[in-house]
């Protein structure tokens, strides 16, 4: 057995034991730190990195990464749940740009595109989004810059989406096109997981332009820059679509 083969192997600590949940976050930030330090090194202003060979070295470091993580993480292991009382006051905005520039979009115009591996590319409008099946979740949101907060978000389980358009479940990607010019793509395994959602509302009521009015990706069982906001088009691909963040070194799979 290779050492890879006991990586994959090895059992997996259970995410739904409750108590401690960040402590678990925060130690998963840190086994995969290791992993990602290799990869990190192919950032910005480091002489290494000007070595094209030293670069694809790296990047197929960070791509094995995400293999090992797939196989650890992925599947249909829950992240924890909290209680309404649990949820963060005055939860954060984050985005690659500041407060004053959030986009505010039009959502009697609005309509999700739909590309790629989907046999019905109507378009969807908000109104029909919310004949689908609803669902709710009270979780942690961990941004990769270091803080996290609990939130609660409702809208249509990502699954049910996926089936009800004809997608390619076997696919490998899921490709997110926002209205900010921000994009982020997903394993399909994680885009079927019970708790990722296409969120529509924030704590009972639609998501303010700030948390990425009019449709959200809300999934919890990765890290914060992998939930995009303002959702424009959806695209279902075998090409690795990358993302704003992972296509500047970020780790793509990032999950929790
Ligand atoms: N469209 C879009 N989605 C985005 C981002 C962004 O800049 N644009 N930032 C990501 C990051 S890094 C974080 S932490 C969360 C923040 O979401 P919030 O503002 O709802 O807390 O949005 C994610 N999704
Ligand atoms: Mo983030």
């Amino acid at each position: 057995m290779t050492p890879l083969d006991r990586l994959l192997r090895r059992p997996r600590p259970d995410l739904t034991v409750p108590g401690t949940p960040l402590v678990r976050a925060d130690r998963r930030l840190f086994l995969r730190g290791g992993l990602v330090a290799a990869g990190s090194l192919a950032l910005g202003g480091c002489d290494i990195s000007d070595n094209p060979q030293v670069e694809s070295i790296l990047g197929g470091i960070s791509r094995l990464n995400d293999r090992v993580q797939g196989a650890l993480f992925g599947g249909t292991r829950l992240a924890p749940t909290f209680a309404v009382s649990e949820i963060t006051p005055d939860f954060p905005f984050n985005a690659y740009y500041l407060a004053s520039k959030i986009r505010v979009i039009d959502g009697s115009t609005w309509k999700l595109e739909l590309a790629g591996l989907v046999a019905d590319k109507a378009p969807w409008t908000l109104d029909r989004l919310r004949t689908l099946p609803q669902e709710a979740q009270i979780t942690r949101h961990v941004c990769v810059e270091g803080w996290s907060a609990i939130g609660q978000w409702s809208g249509v389980p990502f699954r049910t989406f996926l089936e009800r358009i004809g997608a390619d479940t076997t696919a490998r990607y899921v490709r997110f096109a926002c209205g900010d010019d921000y994009w982020t793509s997903i394993d399909m395994p994680s885009a079927l997981h019970p708790q990722t959602i296409l969120a529509l509302d924030y704590a009972g009521a639609p998501l303010p332009p700030k948390y990425g009015f009019p449709v959200k990706l809300r999934i919890p069982t990765k890290l914060g820059f992998k939930n995009p906001k303002h959702i424009m088009a959806i695209t279902v691909t075998n090409d690795y679509p990358g993302g704003y963040w992972e296509d500047q070194g970020y780790n793509w799979f990032s999950g929790l």
